[in-house]
């Protein structure tokens, strides 16, 4: 189905310590991304770069946590940005570091509660992303946008999440780093964490299909947060935090190939890109190769599974 996609620049580093990611946006634009979305047949629009509007002063409770005047401003424009997206085409919403899905996925979470439809996340990420601006103690908000998806307490400065996503709708996916606050936090939670240990035992496959069958099932509306640190270092070097032991090209490939067929997503998050670190623009061209494949690009155009 081709789509109306809507370009949408969210130049972010305040979420984290390393500085780079608000290159991301440009970066992207540079390896083509557009231009590989039309090709494939979709109309495009690029919206340019969001910025954070004008910031409050406030205090964290958390000493540790720093810029949350900044993502503040960031949650309240891109929750604006990506609900009036939704309205009219397919979000791609351009990063930045991973505290943008804080404003993403809420702005989503509003849009489908209006349409009365359940609203599916599934975070493509080496991290857990399950901290609270109260349990961090690197104080980097980049680690907290499920905890605040989830409903978890401790996000008083933030604007209330419009309906926090059941556990059943959260799917985790190629985790291999976690926090032991945020280990404690996610057993009390029935959220599905397909860890590295169970991708390599089950593969992609399974695992995927069997949460994309429930947001089918569901009539749900499905946002893809694709956090570069999902793919192993060894292809995807441009990211702040390298956790060795991720996804192959391949696999990553067959996640996007699998969202395209389904036919499920409603929204894309791409995080983490850090350009400064890259080698020669690869880590850039492989995110937009992925999300060619999450867009329709196939090596043969047949039915799937038609080996004959
Ligand atoms: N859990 C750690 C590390 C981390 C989370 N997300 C990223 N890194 N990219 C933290 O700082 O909260
Ligand atoms: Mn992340
Ligand atoms: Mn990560």
């Amino acid at each position: 189905m081709k789509k109306t996609c809507i370009l949408i620049g969210a130049p972010i580093d305040s979420g984290q310590r390393r500085p780079g990611c608000l290159m991301g946006p440009a970066a992207y634009r540079v390896a083509g991304l557009p231009q590989v979305l039309a090709d494939l047949g979709h109309a495009v629009q690029d919206r340019g770069d969001l910025t954070h509007g004008a910031l409050e002063e406030v205090r964290p409770a958390n000493p540790a946590v720093h810029s949350l005047p900044q993502t503040l401003g960031w949650t309240r424009a891109l929750h604006a940005a990506t609900k009036a997206a939704l309205d009219e085409g397919f979000p791609i919403i351009l990063g930045g570091d991973h505290s943008l899905a804080l404003g993403s996925v809420s702005g989503a979470a509003a849009h489908a509660e209006a349409q009365g439809r359940p609203l599916f996340l599934l975070w493509l990420d080496a991290h857990s992303d399950f901290h609270t601006p109260l349990s961090t103690t690197s104080g980097n908000l980049h680690g907290t946008p499920v905890a605040y998806i989830a409903g978890r307490e401790g996000f008083d400065d933030f604007p209330p999440f419009p309906a926090p996503l059941p556990a059943e709708q959260i799917c985790l996916f190629g985790i291999r780093s976690v926090d032991p606050e945020e280990h404690a936090a996610l057993l009390l939670h029935d959220i599905a964490i397909n860890d590295m240990r169970v991708l390599d035992e089950f593969g992609i496959c399974a695992p995927l299909r069997g949460f994309l069958d429930k947001v089918r099932a569901a009539n749900g509306m499905l946002h893809v947060s694709l956090d570069v640190d999902f793919i192993d270092p060894a292809h995807a070097p441009a990211v702040g935090t390298t956790v060795p032991g991720g996804t192959t090209v391949r696999e990553a490939h067959l996640v996007m190939e699998l969202l395209h067929e389904s036919g499920l997503m409603t929204s894309l998050d791409l995080v983490e890109l850090n350009p400064f670190l890259d080698e020669r623009g690869r880590t850039a061209r492989l995110m937009v190769d992925l999300v060619a494949s999450a867009m329709g690009r196939k090596v043969f155009d047949r039915p799937t599974r038609s080996f004959g």
